[in-house]
């Protein structure tokens, strides 16, 4: 058999290797594009859905306006109060804005719902039915009233008596955050007339 130059032999290796390099590459390049593509995508899904956020003013706080921070308990029911759509723990900021984030594998779908809302200081506020859409995100809720101040004994039960009297005296003169029910760094005389003054009202039924 007739022995091949050694120069055609090495051009035919360069050869080879060569068209593995192009096949490996073209490979490797589309797939990572296909990757790009597929996280841009998911992206895109992300992003579509946009959380709801809500006013609310607890009443009679010191300084009186933006000064409307709470910390609170929200249920987003159907109107008919029997199915929870959402429920969480929810902390307002200075001007009583708060946002419900929902997590990937929550929704709620454009519709008419029940608002719940519940802090620690104060009486249950139920917004019968509001339509909720993604259309618009933001809804001021202080249309429907301000959250009354005093329900402080706890459990909560809804209403405001004696125990709640005798749970803020216990904290008069510290800065317990759930009894300065005006917000102003000291439980004192101005926390229990807010206190008084709501005595033997009830909040919301669910
Ligand atoms: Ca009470
Ligand atoms: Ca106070």
């Amino acid at each position: 058999m007739r022995k091949l130059p050694r120069q055609l032999v090495k051009n035919a290796i360069i050869g080879i290797i060569g068209i593995f390099i192009t096949i490996f590459s073209y490979n490797y390049f589309s797939l990572t594009n296909l990757a790009q593509d597929n996280v841009t995508t998911k992206l895109v899904v992300t992003n579509e859905r946009e959380n709801y956020q809500f006013i609310i003013y607890p009443e009679k706080r010191v300084p009186s306006t933006n000064n409307w921070g709470t910390t609170m308990q929200v249920w987003i029911n159907t109107t008919t109060g029997q199915n929870i759509v959402y429920r969480g723990t929810i902390t307002s900021n200075s001007q009583g804005l708060f946002t419900l984030e929902l997590s990937d594998n929550e929704s709620i779908p454009d519709g008419n719902y029940q608002i719940i809302i519940q802090s620690a200081s104060h009486l249950r506020k139920k917004i019968p039915a509001i339509y909720l859409s993604q259309e618009n995100l933001v809804y001021n809720l202080t249309g429907y009233g301000q959250l009354f101040a005093g329900d402080t004994h706890y459990p909560q039960d809804n209403f405001i008596n004696s125990l709640d009297l005798s749970t803020l005296a216990r904290k008069l003169n510290t800065s317990d955050n759930i009894n300065d029910l005006n917000q102003d760094s000291l439980v004192n005389s101005l926390d229990l007339s807010i206190q008084v003054y709501n005595l033997g009202r009830k909040g919301d039924e669910i």
